[in-house]
């Protein structure tokens, strides 16, 4: 495992220079979920291929930006599965993006993820790493190699509330969950970039990150292997809670195919038990 974690540190440097010194153009392409790509999701996604395709413990890889799996190795024990480049969408407005890992062991579903990973591209590079053991761990880059900065906890409420989603396309029990946080002095913190929203919380200490599923996309937009399964371990190991919107722990997702997605709600337990009440669930 820890051969994966140096990886992704490699890894998490060259992106940060394509992003700083390459070009932020539009392919003609679209990813698998049909979004349309760019130069730099490509460039991310084949940064990842090549410096994990030496690595003995790696079986297999999974990217968002790609249909399939890509078989590296028959003794590799664990796939990893990847969004290179989440809310690139933002590069070219020099916004914060960055990339999210999971490690899967077997059958790539909740319960088989045992570690992950994210890097966040903004002023600083940093990196958060967790495993099913203790809490998340912070690192920030300095000269060239990362440095653990701490250990990451959450408290059991915050004011913070990061809610995704088109608003009109927002279901009435979401709206007026979502007015009743801000009814209740919550502050909008929303860049549009999963990762630096949902790094913000963990590193202020709490809060809401939420995106649901709406009239038009009933299961939400984020990709429960590559997105919201990996971060639900974040969540959860942090002290938080991570569900969807039948209060279900996102950990026991099991997606039908490499790409679905899943309504997904990220936070402290303040504020989850608020949503299971918004919601009818408890
Ligand atoms: P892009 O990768 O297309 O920029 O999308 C980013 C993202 O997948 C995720 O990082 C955000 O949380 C979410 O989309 C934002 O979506 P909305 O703009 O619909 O709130």
């Amino acid at each position: 495992m820890q051969s994966i974690f140096e990886t992704i540190k490699t890894i998490a440097f060259k992106i940060d220079n394509a992003i700083k010194t390459e070009d932020s153009g539009y392919l003609d392409t679209e990813n698998s979920s049909g979004e349309d790509q760019l130069k730099l999701d490509v460039q991310s996604d084949l940064i990842i291929e090549k410096a994990f395709a030496d690595v003995a413990s790696v079986k297999a890889l999974v990217s968002e930006e790609k249909e399939g799996v890509l078989h590296i190795s028959e003794t590799g024990k664990y796939t990893v599965c990847y969004d290179p480049l989440d809310g690139s969408s933002l590069i070219d407005v020099n916004l914060s993006v960055g990339s999210i890992f999971g490690i899967y062991e077997g059958e790539l579903k909740g319960e088989n993820l045992v570690a992950s990973a994210y890097v966040v591209y903004g002023p600083r590079v940093e990196l958060m790493i967790a495993t099913r053991e203790g809490k998340p761990r912070f690192y920030r880059a300095t000269g060239g190699i990362f440095k653990e900065i701490r250990e990451v906890a959450l408290n059991q409420k915050s004011k913070l509330n990061a809610s995704g989603g088109t608003q009109k396309e927002w279901q009435p029990q979401h709206k007026a969950f979502i007015s009743s946080l801000f009814a209740s002095g919550y502050q909008l913190r929303y860049s549009g970039g999963m990762v630096p929203d949902l790094h913000q919380i963990l590193l202020k200490g709490g809060g809401l990150f939420s995106y649901p599923g709406t009239a038009d996309k009933p299961k939400g937009k984020l990709r429960q292997l590559f997105e919201v399964i990996p971060f639900a371990l974040m969540y959860e190991q942090a002290g938080g809670e991570a569900v969807n919107d039948k209060g279900q722990r996102l950990l026991e997702l099991v997606p039908g195919h490499p790409h679905d997605t899943s309504p997904c709600f990220f936070g402290s337990k303040t504020e989850i038990s608020a949503l299971r009440e918004a919601y009818g669930l408890s």
